[in-house]
């Protein structure tokens, strides 16, 4: 080898060095993929560097182009190497597993509201509670003593047929129900309780009948009852007629007539009207006088009287649902009007 030549190979040597440092360099600072593709082009493409480099040799010795020739194959294969790390790096740091990426746009999360029927309940209740009643819950799962008996419905009444009842199997006993209507919290809390009362009570009930527009199977009812000395049919009207004021409106029309529940006497249901028709809420009445004496209570001291309306009827009334089985279908098109 000549002088010049060992110059040639020596400087092509460093050229291989030098391709080296400045392709790790260049590797690192490329970040996007437009950049690592531009880097690979640069140093690993046909018409790259390292290429360029090879071509050149053709000028070196047989011998020299070998020492030169491997050296540059070697670092081509360690650039693609490097070049495979940096992408795997580089995907990775883009989207980390498990972690979150907070580039993407974020879900909104779906707020849930109020039932219509609890929107319902809270309206009335609030509007007695403001008249000074008190919000009392009872069971769901009745004994027949509460839901009939105590309130002057005995087992072969034929009231009981106005109440088709979905009864509990046991084997150990017979009298146990899901509760037709919230009545028998009247009996639990007079039980529980000397007069004065004044109570409230929302709650489920349940009745085996078939559907309707306007007839569900399980449906809230909102009970009232006031118990106390000199309390008059007078009374019962003022407050009804208050609470319709309240919920419809002052110059909405309302009107009582003549019902028959076994546990009031007198007893009424109250309608208001709704476009000029008249549509039934609530059943009232002066709690009877036996309801009384089945607590305890004194007939002759103590007067009261009790009402149940259905806030499901009343919603529909207020909002125009044309069908009470949308209240329990669950569908979201009609919940989230609400
Ligand atoms: C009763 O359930 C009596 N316990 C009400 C009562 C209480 C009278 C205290 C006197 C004194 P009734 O079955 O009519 O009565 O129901 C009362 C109200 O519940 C109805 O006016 C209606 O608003 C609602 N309701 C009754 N049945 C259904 C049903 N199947 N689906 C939806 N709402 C109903």
């Amino acid at each position: 080898m000549t002088e010049v030549q060992d110059n040639e190979v020596t400087d092509s040597i460093e050229s291989v060095e030098d391709i080296k440092l400045a392709a790790i360099s260049a590797l690192e600072t490329s970040e996007t993929s437009e950049q690592l593709e531009s880097w690979r082009v640069e140093f690993l493409g046909r018409k790259g560097r390292l290429t360029a480099l090879l071509r050149g040799l053709g000028s070196l010795e047989i011998e020299d182009r070998k020492v030169v020739g491997a050296a540059a194959n070697r670092l081509r294969g360690e650039l693609e190497q490097l070049f495979e790390e940096r992408i795997t790096r580089s995907k990775s740091s883009q989207a980390p597993v498990g972690s979150i990426d907070i580039t993407l746009p974020g879900r909104k999360p779906a707020h849930g509201g109020l039932h219509p029927s609890t929107q319902m309940i809270r309206e009335i209740t609030q509007a007695f509670n403001e008249m000074g009643f008190q919000t009392v819950e009872g069971p769901e799962v009745e004994l027949e003593k509460y839901n009939f008996d105590m309130l002057n419905i005995p087992a072969d009444h034929p009231a009981r047929d106005q109440w088709d009842t979905i009864w509990i199997d046991s084997e150990t006993r017979s009298d146990v129900l899901l509760r037709t209507h919230t009545s028998p919290m009247q009996a639990r809390v007079m039980e529980a309780n000397d007069p004065p009362i004044r109570v409230v009570v929302p709650g489920k009930c349940y009745r085996y009948e078939s559907t309707d527009a306007t007839h569900e199977w399980h449906f809230n009812q909102v009970e009232g009852l006031a118990v106390d000395e000199g309390i008059t049919f007078a009374d019962l009207k003022g407050t009804l007629y208050e609470f319709a004021r309240r919920i419809f409106g002052p110059s909405r029309k309302v009107r009582f007539r003549c019902d028959f529940f076994p546990f009031v006497e007198p007893g009424v249901d109250m309608s208001i009207d709704w476009n000029g028709r008249w549509i039934e809420i609530l059943g009232a009445g002066m709690v009877h006088p036996k309801v009384l004496e089945n607590a305890g209570y004194d007939s002759s001291k103590y007067t009261g009287f009790a009402f149940g309306m259905g806030p499901e009827r009343i919603s529909m009334l207020r909002n125009e649902i044309t069908d009470i089985r949308h209240f329990f279908s669950n569908d979201l098109r009609f919940l989230t009007q609400f």
